[in-house]
């Protein structure tokens, strides 16, 4: 057999390997999630016939043709029994695009689908689109929200804006693109609630000052809309606002969109705080009521996931950010959940323990004094079971 021929072989048979590898739950320190050994998803998992060139004539040295850098931030659903990601994939070029990686158990074996997903351009086309947000709406559509990042027009070059983008699909292959939300600022980690609410769409957002910083953004907003294909948000208030010497003190964004319990609707959102060392990014939980979605019920507080290990460093470190979470009919709790921008991993847990922990977790009381106090309730009750 030819060299190259060999190469090929080797080539394929170790990306099997990889995509084969069984997955393994941690143990967990908290008792509320569970880790597990592997990402689910790595800049590796993509298709070796994306990266070469198999034709020995054009690439008689078998090299990468095109590079990919990472496997992000994804949306995440169950369709006809498949655990689905909507990954960013990150070229070497810096550019995302989406692609989907499917799951039979939805903790390993995720396989790329043979293409990435082709997103209709708007009518102003972007230069990066990334980090969807999923949601089947009763409306019958499975709705992606994501960021449509432009270059803002000006001389200076890191100088960007960011907006909602909207398109619709039933299949997650063929996608109908909206026009982008309209808002007077920019907007990221804009998330559809999957029901109507009066009668229209209801958004998650979060305003922005500038393509980076949150500024007078006071955190995670909420907006009714009444036409979907002509989005406009005309009025826009703050339901999870950020605090001084918090874990969301920067900013902070939605993750998937909420889940749906008995005992009401169950977030996951993003909190970041300035530290020495850059931004620290890790994931909260927040619960709101089933009467009004944007009245929030249970405020654990901190933050109930952070960066561990070698979650720790990536192409953007100590970062962990959500947008995708799937509920099985037996209550299982998939997250998923991206490393310092690089790679997607699994954690899992139930509807009734994240219920649990966002009720019953002490809520922040913004203050080292009534942190010691809530410590001390805690102690005080079981000391009177153990002594
Ligand atoms: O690099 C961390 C994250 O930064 C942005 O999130 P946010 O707007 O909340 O700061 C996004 O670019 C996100 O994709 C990225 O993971």
């Amino acid at each position: 057999m030819s060299t190259f021929k060999n190469k090929l072989e080797q080539l394929f048979a170790e990306h099997e390997v990889l995509l084969s590898r069984k997955n393994e739950p941690l143990i967990s320190g908290n008792g509320i999630i569970t880790r597990y050994k592997y990402p689910v998803v790595t800049a590796e998992h993509t298709p070796v016939f994306w990266r070469y060139d198999l034709n020995e004539k054009t690439n008689p040295f078998l090299v990468e043709r095109i590079g990919i850098n990472a496997t992000m931030n994804s949306g995440a659903i169950k369709l006809d029994g498949k655990y689905l990601l909507v990954v960013r994939v990150e070229g070497v070029d810096r550019k995302s695009f989406f692609a989907v990686a499917e799951s039979s158990n939805g903790i390993d074996n995720f396989r790329f689908w043979d293409y990435p997903i082709t997103m209709p351009e708007d009518l102003i086309p972007a230069t990066n689109i990334y980090d969807m947000r999923l949601t089947v709406h009763e409306d019958g559509w499975i709705y992606g929200v994501f960021c449509a990042e432009r270059h803002d027009g000006t001389n200076d070059l890191s100088s960007a804006t960011a907006t909602a983008a909207i398109a619709r699909t039933k299949d997650l292959k063929k996608w109908e693109r909206l026009p982008d939300l309209q808002t007077k600022g920019q907007q990221r980690n804009v998330v559809l609630h999957p029901e109507f609410v009066d009668g229209m769409y209801a958004l998650y957002t979060r305003p922005q000052d500038g393509f980076i910083d949150a500024g007078s953004g006071g955190g995670i907003g909420w907006a009714l809309v009444e036409d979907i294909t002509h989005a406009e948000i005309r009025n826009e208030r703050i339901i999870d606002k950020r605090y001084y010497h918090t874990i969301k003190e920067v900013k902070n964004g939605e993750g998937p969109h909420p889940l749906k319990t008995s005992a009401g609707w169950l977030h996951l959102a993003h909190g970041v705080r300035g530290c020495a060392s850059g931004l620290r990014y890790v994931l909260y939980m927040y619960m709101t009521s089933l009467e009004d979605p944007a009245e929030i019920i249970g405020a654990p507080a901190g933050y109930i996931m952070a960066p561990m290990g070698d979650e720790r460093i990536g192409d953007v470190s100590n970062v962990l950010f959500s947008n995708g979470w799937i509920a099985d009919e037996d209550g299982t709790v998939f997250i998923y959940y991206a490393s310092s921008d690089t790679r997607m991993h699994v954690a899992t847990s139930t509807i009734d323990r994240l219920v649990d922990y966002c009720m019953n977790t002490p809520q922040d009381g913004f203050s080292s004094y009534a942190s010691v106090l809530t410590l001390k309730k805690m102690i005080d009750k079981n000391l009177s079971l153990i002594k």
